[in-house]
């Protein structure tokens, strides 16, 4: 992905609500297996329903695990994004499962094709940084060969650092968490993304050197539509 981009996160699990994202004029969707209700059957459904002029679709796996990365590569993710890495054993790990040799150690194994699409071959790593020690580490880690792209989780940085979410986003010090995360990763010419899950704090991380930001989640979609339609709801907490 080159340039500035604008991505959608889908958590609900549904084919058609990822589709509605895919074709909304966004670059990218992101499918959460981590937090979202995308399981194997869900990440399949929606991958496969995938049609032509669709935005480029990732992959959250639910953890750093070969099995589930090597699952959505096969079904046609164009990236996967791993969360909580923090040591350089990890980001490897993540890396090799994504590549195949020699430059990795991932299966081969393409389900794509049942369906008449094309399997993902050179799938993209992008390893999550979301905790403190893995800003003690971020040379190391997004130094690793065969990372492709770092994305931020700014919700568990700031959980883990014990900072207010807008304390995180708006520090702009030279040194700051998120400018200094922009910063390395660019330095090593990785993709540089992060989750904002609204407009307004894709444009801090934006602000803060960050060219790939998930600006909204298809729950906060459908609430903000139930909201301005119907106007008898409260803002949800979550995504
Ligand atoms: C975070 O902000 O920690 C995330 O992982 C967003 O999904
Ligand atoms: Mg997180």
């Amino acid at each position: 992905m080159a340039g500035s981009t604008r991505g959608g996160w889908a958590v609900l699990g549904s084919p058609e609500v990822a589709s509605a994202l895919a074709t909304s004029g966004l670059d990218w969707v992101c499918l959460d297996a981590q937090h979202g209700l995308f399981d194997r059957a869900a990440l399949h459904a929606t991958l496969r329903s995938r049609r032509p002029g669709w935005a480029d679709v990732l992959v959250r796996v639910s953890a750093l695990d070969e099995a589930a990365i090597g699952f959505a590569l096969d079904a046609g993710a164009s990236t996967v994004i791993v969360p909580m890495v923090e040591t350089r054993e990890q980001a490897e790990r993540a890396a090799r499962a994504v590549h195949y040799p020699p430059r990795g150690a991932r299966s081969w194994g393409p389900v794509a094709p049942l369906w008449g699409a094309t399997a993902t071959a050179a799938g993209r790593c992008w390893i999550m940084v979301e905790t403190p020690a893995a800003l003690a580490r971020l040379d190391e880690l997004l130094s690793t060969p065969g990372v492709d792209g770092v994305f931020v989780g700014p919700f568990d940085l700031a959980l883990a650092l014990g900072v207010e979410l807008d304390e995180l986003l708006a520090d702009r010090h030279d040194d700051a968490p998120l400018a200094r995360i922009a910063r390395v990763a660019h330095d090593h010419a990785l993709a540089v993304g992060a989750f904002a899950g609204t407009p307004a704090r894709g444009e801090l991380l934006r602000a803060a050197g960050f060219d790939h930001v998930a600006i909204a989640t298809d729950a906060g979609l459908l609430d903000a539509g139930i909201r301005s339609v119907v106007g008898s709801r409260a803002p949800r907490q979550g995504y």
